[in-house]
Order: C-alpha cells, then structure tokens, then sequence
C-alpha cells in the first residue's frame, strides 16, 4: 500500500446517514417522477419539519414574475410560465436551505472540532442554517463566535501579508449569484491574482474548451425553443431524472410529438425509458406514463467518442448514395477540416469503433439512421461526456456529427450541454475564470480602473497541489464544498490544512469547515430563498441557465439569522479588508446590486443596458455568435477536429470505475441513503458491478469488496468493505457515488486536453474483501 491507504484517506467519517434498515438492491420497474417523487417530497418536508413554508415556496419558485431561481440545478425555466416549473429534486434542495433548524454558537460551544470530525457529513449539514461568523480557537479547538468586522479584518490582515497575491485562491461553487460573482473577481484580480478555481473545473471545463475550439463560443447554442422542435434528440452521459428533472418534460413532449430520442450511457438510466411528467396531474393521476427513449446505446464507460465516430461514419457511408445525408452545403460554406475529418472516419475501422464503444455497429447504424433522418438534431451531455482524460475530443466529435448535417446555427439544431449548478454558467460569464481573456481584463481594467494580471491563475487541482506545496496559503471558497468536491480527499485535506487561514463562506456547516487552516473562519451567508435587505432597499440578484438565459432572482423569505450578510456584502467586506486603499467603491456597490450591474453591463460582452434588460419577463438571453453563423474562430468557420481514438478498454484484470451521484443527494449533500430509480435502499457504499464481472472474481450479490485505484504514477488508493451490488452495466465497468469516491481519484489524473480531473475513468481492481 502507498501512502494514501484507507486511515489516512477518510477524513474521519462516512458521508451518507447512518441507515435505518438492511441494505436492499432491487430492480426499479417505474417511470420516473410521478407518486414516487411526490412521495420522496413529503418526506423532505417532514423530515426539515417545513410542510406549510416549503409548500408556499414551492410556488415562488421559478415564476416569472419575481420569485426566486431554484438553486438546484440549471435547467432553464418554462418560456411560457404554463407550468409550475418544479421538480422532486430542486424541491429538496430549496427545502434543505429553508430548514427551520439553526446552528447556533452554542451548538460550537457544545461540541469540539475534533468531536464534529467523527460525525457524518449528512449529520453536520442536517443541523440546519449557519447563523452568525465563527473562528477557530485553537487553543480549545472549538469554533467561537467572532463578530463581522473582525473577521474581515482576519481575512485581510492574512491577504495583505502574503508576499505574492498569487498565494490566495478564491473558489466559487456554482451557486453564487452574478453580482457576486463579478464583485469576487474584480477583489482578486485587484489584488493581483487571477487564482479563481471554481466547481467548473470539474464538471464543464471540456465542454467550454470544445465548443470554443469548434464554434468560437464556449457555450451552448440552442434554448428550449429548439428543445420543442426538434425532431431527435441525442441524451449523452446525464442522469436526467435525477440530476436535471425539469428535463423529463421536453422529452416527454418531444416524444409526444414524434420526435426522436437516443440516450447513450452505460447505464439505463430512468429517463431513458418513460416518466410520467411531473407537473402534469392528470398523467399522475391517471399513472400515465410517457416515453422518454427510442434506444438505449449502452456504451462502455469512456467510448462515447467511438460510437459518435461510427456514427459520422455510417452518414458520411450513406452520402455515397444519398447527397442529401451530407449538408455539403453547410460544410462548403460554414466549416474548416472536413477532409480530414472523412479521412480520419474513413481511416477508422468499424472493429475498432465496435472495440472501443462496446457497442455493436448494428446499432450505431440504427443511431445514424436517426440522426440523419431527422431534419434537426441537438446533442445534450453533462459528466459522463466530461469527466475523461478525452473529454475535449469528445465533445468536439460531437460538433463533427452535427457539422456533417449543418445542425449548428438553425432552429431545432446544435450543442446543448447540461450545466451543474444553477449559476455555474454565470459565474464564468461574470469573469470566474482562471484563464481570462484579454479582451475581457482589457474592459475590467477600463471600466473598473485596475491592472489586472495577465498570466493565468490556478484551477482547481493546481489550487490543491500549491496548497499542498504550501505556495498557496489562504483559502477562500465562496460555497461549496472543496474538501469533499475535490478529488484524492486524502490529498486534498493534507492541503487544506497545510493552509494559514481558510475562510468559507456557507449556509450550512460541512465537511470543509473541519478540515481546516492554522487559522479557519465560517462566513454565514444569505441563500436564495431569502429576502437579501441592504441600505437602497430590496436586493434582487441574477443568474444564467444553461441555455444562456439571464434572469432576477429574489429571496422571499425571513433570512435565517439577522446576523447573516448577503454575498456581495460579504465580498465587499473582504475586498475592503484587504484592500484598504482600493478606489472600488465596494461599500456603494453592496448598497444597490443596480449599481453592480451598471458597472457589469460596460464590462460584459452582451450585457449592454442590463438592469432594463434583466427585469424584463424572463429575462433576456446572452447572444451565441454561433447560433447566428458567425464563427469566432481562427479560420473564421466551424473547425472540424479529426482527434484520433483514445484507448479506452481496460487492461485483464481490471475495471473502469465512474464516480456519480445518487438521486437522493446533491453532490456532496446526502439527503439519505438510497437511490430509488436505480433500486438501492439504506446503502451508499456501493459498488455497480456487472455480475460475470463478480462471478469471475468469486464476489456474490452484496458481498464485501475492497477496490484499489491504480493512478498513473503507480500509486494506489484504497476502499475496503463497500459492498457489490449486480447491476446492468457493461462488462469492465463499474460505477459507484461521488464524493465517497474521491478517495480512489488521484489528484494528478486529470485530463492533459482540460485539466479536469478524470471522475469516469478511475482504473481499479476490485476484489472480495480481505476482511
Ligand atoms: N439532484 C441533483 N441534481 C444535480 C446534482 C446533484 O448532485 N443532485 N448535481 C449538479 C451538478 S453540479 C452537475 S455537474 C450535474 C451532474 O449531472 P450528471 O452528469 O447526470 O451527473 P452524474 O451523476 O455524475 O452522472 C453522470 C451520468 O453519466 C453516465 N456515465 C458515466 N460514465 C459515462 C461514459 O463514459 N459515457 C456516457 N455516455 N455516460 C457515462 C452515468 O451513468 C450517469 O448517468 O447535475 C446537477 N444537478
Ligand atoms: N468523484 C467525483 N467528484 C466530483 C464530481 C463527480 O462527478 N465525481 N463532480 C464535481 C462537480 S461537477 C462539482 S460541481 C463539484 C461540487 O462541488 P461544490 O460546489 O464545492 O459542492 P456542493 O456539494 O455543491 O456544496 C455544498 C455546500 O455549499 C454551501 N451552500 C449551499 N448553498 C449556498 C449558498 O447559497 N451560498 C453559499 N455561499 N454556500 C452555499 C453549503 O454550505 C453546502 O454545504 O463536485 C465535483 N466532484
Ligand atoms: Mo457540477
């Protein structure tokens, strides 16, 4: 064993519940959403003793006429406000925050560093909302309350002392709103540092630098108009019902109305057969179930970029037959490198494509022939497209398919990749980015009156290893929760407390607030529900979808504590702290995020006249270049990129694993223990095996089993004791839950085209537990 074996690499405690029954697996035979959902539902409203006020804000959310954004995940709203645009999951999420249960100072006083350590991360998160600023004591390990001034001035004094800005990093979890997220970048960038890693990094870092490659827009092209009228859709890598609900309803609609759908995933997930939609009662009442899948491609785990290769080939096979399956047109006009990108699929042989999808070219004909029957296709993927060490290639093989057919830049047709976190696409327009670009520094610098620094900052696995080497010395993580949402949990905590200060800024208590700096601060914040009152009135913050739409979002309800501050007015608090000189007018700002704006709309390409703008009904949307043909790219064109294949198929001996996510959590937020549409109860320490894999190495159903990552410098991490659950998953690969697994996920895995750590493609052998 190396050094990273399993003492070392759980820090402390489980993170799921202590279940309250035998762990049970067995098939899931439902739709998804339906009674179900409205079932798991009322049990989140019980269990957060919250029936009547959940309820009331159920209602405010999402509504176009002010309301505020669901902070669960980032699918856009109803255009046309006819439903009551909710789902099972943001319902949970929303409740999670808007508990009535309170960590107070006495609750710290209670219970020791050392002592919360042993708790489960569902049991820290469970005591409900963060109420006042709180400092680690070391000399009693306690946390103890500390009032605001001085803990900004803790933050600054530490800031101000560094020798080199770049020794600070500042990370943003998806969920902070846009004005924050600008007034955030503009404190470290005034500072002198542009170390802004952000949950990005994880999750869509590929997807942006593919479609940038590609199109010359590092985002989706196509809103949920194009949703409602295309004829095929392509569900690549997500868990829809799970991690993007609101999704099930185009598809059932789209379904509905003859339109065509392929899910491509090594499991079948539950959206890819039938739901029942979730806002629609009389389908609920009636049990009506809608189907949401034509065909299921069970690829095996990293071959998406072969099967979406065989399918260019079997339409560019076709086009010797058939002009009309090739937009020759579209491709003469609008694109760069198709002669090399025939000549790489011609060059390709089929064995090869069959070998490394895991996929049989009947039915990647059967694709293809769905794809070029349809006059207007969209591909939609999330992490099982971009947590690989080829996650780029992949999703620009992605925009080759839809190039061929002239699928970019027309109604019904192009990219559409499914974001995270509800605001993790607005943080990055809002200049959260570690590799910004001039043109956007050079409209900061004029606007703002800053120079700011020109060579790139940390993401966030460098973040970590500078941590580790001790070259970054404070942390600042506005959100989330870095000690559990990073990879090589061991690893990473060795960083986190080889910091001098670390500083989070949370609604509720977590992992990361224990694993902790020579110095450490809990900054309390407002979340979304909440009303957010500064000195010019009620706030109103704005976020962006995934597709592009940036709308207000406003908090309704009574603030937790009335010691809380908002975000901006916690950034504006630092930001002063450590730059006592700054000309930043950031106490003005924090009065009136109006102001923020103005400032954000001389800064932001697309952002022109944005408080008229974003206080219109639904807002407005950001304009792609691509949607309208103009292509920002060297060439000016669409660039076709002929990659080779990358080897995916496990050595003898061994597996692939894929880390995801469970349907009853929210990344490293456990509401319980069970994954209903995958038939698991009262178990999280899993493992998804496909049972000839088991038999072979003698391991029965829910046997114990200890599985050792094998990172690229040969270093090994383990699990012992998870058990193996038999589940319908391609031979070779296994499948287990983030964040528990982050242990296997070595920190220097990460993709050489992204730096994204590679969460999908963890090479592991797994074995009957040595006891
Ligand atoms: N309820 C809820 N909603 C969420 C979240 C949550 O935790 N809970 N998290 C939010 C965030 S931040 C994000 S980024 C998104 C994540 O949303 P998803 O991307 O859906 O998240 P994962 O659970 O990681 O699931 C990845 C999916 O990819 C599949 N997969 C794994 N490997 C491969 C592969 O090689 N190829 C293909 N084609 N598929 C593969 C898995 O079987 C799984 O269905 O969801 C957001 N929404
Ligand atoms: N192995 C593996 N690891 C992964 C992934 C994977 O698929 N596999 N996925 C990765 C991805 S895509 C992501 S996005 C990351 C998630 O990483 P993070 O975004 O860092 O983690 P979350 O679990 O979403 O953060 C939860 C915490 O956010 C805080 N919080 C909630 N609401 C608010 C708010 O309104 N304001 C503030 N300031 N704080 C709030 C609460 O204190 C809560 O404890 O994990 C990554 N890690
Ligand atoms: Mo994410």
């Amino acid at each position: 064993m190396s050094a990273h074996d399993d003492a070392e690499s759980n820090p402390g405690a489980p993170v799921g519940p202590v279940p309250d029954g035998e762990p049970r697996s067995r098939p899931y035979r439902h739709p998804a959403a339906g009674w179900g959902a409205a079932r798991s539902v009322a049990e989140v409203l019980l269990r957060q003793h919250s029936v009547v006020e959940g309820a009331r804000a159920v209602k405010r959310m999402n509504h176009e006429d002010g309301g505020f954004d669901c902070p669960g995940c980032a699918w856009p709203d109803d255009l046309k406000g006819l439903h009551l645009d909710i789902c099972e999951n943001g319902i949970k999420h929303v409740t999670w925050e808007m508990t009535p249960k309170r960590v107070g100072r006495e609750f710290f006083s209670a219970h020791s560093v050392t002592e919360l350590s042993e708790w489960t991360d569902h049991a820290l998160e469970d005591q409900g909302r963060l109420t006042e600023p709180m400092a680690y004591d070391p000399d009693t390990d306690h946390y103890v309350p500390v009032g605001w001034n001085d803990a900004f001035e803790t933050v600054g004094r530490a800031l101000r002392e560094l020798d080199d800005p770049g020794r600070a990093a500042f990370y943003t979890s998806g969920r902070l709103g846009n004005e924050a997220s600008f007034l955030y970048q503009l404190m470290a960038r005034e500072l002198g540092t542009n170390n802004l890693p952000d949950c990005s990094n994880m999750c869509h870092e590929a997807s942006g630098r593919a479609l940038t490659a590609s199109l010359g827009t590092g985002k989706g092209t196509v809103d949920l108009k194009d949703w409602e009228v295309a004829d095929a859709l392509f569900v690549l890598g997500v868990n829809a019902a799970s991690n993007a609900p609101r999704m099930l309803t185009p598809l059932a609609a789209a379904h509905r109305r003859g339109a065509r759908i392929v899910h491509v995933n090594p499991l079948v997930e539950a959206a890819a057969t039938r739901t029942i939609v979730p806002h629609d009662f009389t389908d609920m009442a009636l049990f009506k179930a809608t189907r949401t899948g034509d065909l299921n491609l069970r690829v095996r785990i990293g071959g998406d970029m072969a099967l979406l290769r065989g399918m260019a080939k079997a339409v560019l096979e076709r086009s010797a037959n058939d002009p009309r399956a090739l937009d020759r047109e579209f491709v003469d006009r609008h694109t760069a490198g198709f002669a090399e990108y025939r000549a790489v699929c011609e060059a390709t042989p089929w064995a090869e494509i069959e070998h490394q999808s895991g996929v049989g070219r009947a039915d990647i004909r059967r694709a293809a022939r769905i794809y070029g029957e349809a006059d207007r296709s969209i591909f939609c993927w999330c992490l099982g497209l971009t947590q690989h060490e080829h996650g780029v290639d992949t999703v620009r093989e992605i925009v080759n398919l839809l190039l061929l057919r002239g699928n970019v830049g027309r109604e019904g047709a192009g990219p559409s990749p499914i974001r995270g976190h509800s605001n993790v696409q607005g943080n990055r327009t809002c200049g959260i980015d570690h590799r910004p670009d001039a043109g956007f520094l050079d409209r900061l610098a004029g606007a703002c009156g800053i120079d700011p620094p020109r060579e790139p900052g940390l993401d966030t696995v460098a973040t970590v290893e500078a941590m580790h080497r001790g070259d970054v010395r404070v942390f600042v993580g506005m959100g989330g929760n870095f000690a559990r949402a990073a990879p090589d949990t061991a690893y990473t905590c060795e960083a986190l407390r080889a910091c001098e200060l670390t500083v989070h800024v949370s609604t509720k208590l977590n992992r990361s607030h224990l694993v902790h700096g020579r110095r450490a601060l809990i900054l309390p914040c407002l979340g979304r529900t909440e009303q957010d009152r500064q000195r010019g009135g009620l706030q109103s913050t704005s976020v962006e979808d995934s597709m592009s739409m940036v709308h207000l979002s406003v908090g309704m309800k009574r603030p937790a504590s009335p010691h809380l501050l908002s975000e901006p007015a916690i950034i504006a608090g630092l930001a002063r702290a450590a730059l006592p000189d700054s000309e930043t007018p950031w106490e003005w700002y924090a009065e009136d995020y109006d102001r923020i704006r103005d400032t954000m709309g001389r800064v932001l390409t697309g952002f022109e006249d944005f408080n008229r703008r974003v206080r219109l009904p639904l807002g407005f949307r950001i304009r792609q270049p691509a949607r309208e043909l103009v292509f920002l790219t060297p060439s000016g064109r669409a660039e076709f990129s002929a990659a080779p294949l990358p080897d995916v198929v496990p050595a003898a001996g061994t597996l692939v694993l894929g880390t995801l996510r469970s349907h009853d959590q929210w990344n490293t937020t456990v509401y319980s223990a069970d994954d209903r549409y995958r038939g698991i109860e009262n178990l999280r320490t899993l493992v998804f095996m496909n049972r000839a894999d088991m038999r072979e190495r003698g391991i029965g159903d829910l046997g114990p089993v200890d599985i050792t990552s094998t990172a690229r410098d040969g270093s090994t991490r383990q699990l012992r004791g998870y058990l193996a659950v038999p589940y319908d998953i391609p031979r070779g690969c296994a499948a287990g839950y983030m964040p528990e697994m982050n242990v296997l996920c070595a920190i220097g895995d990460q993709s050489s085209q992204s730096n994204q750590p590679i969460m999908k493609h963890v090479p592991v052998t797994i074995a009957p537990s040595a006891g």
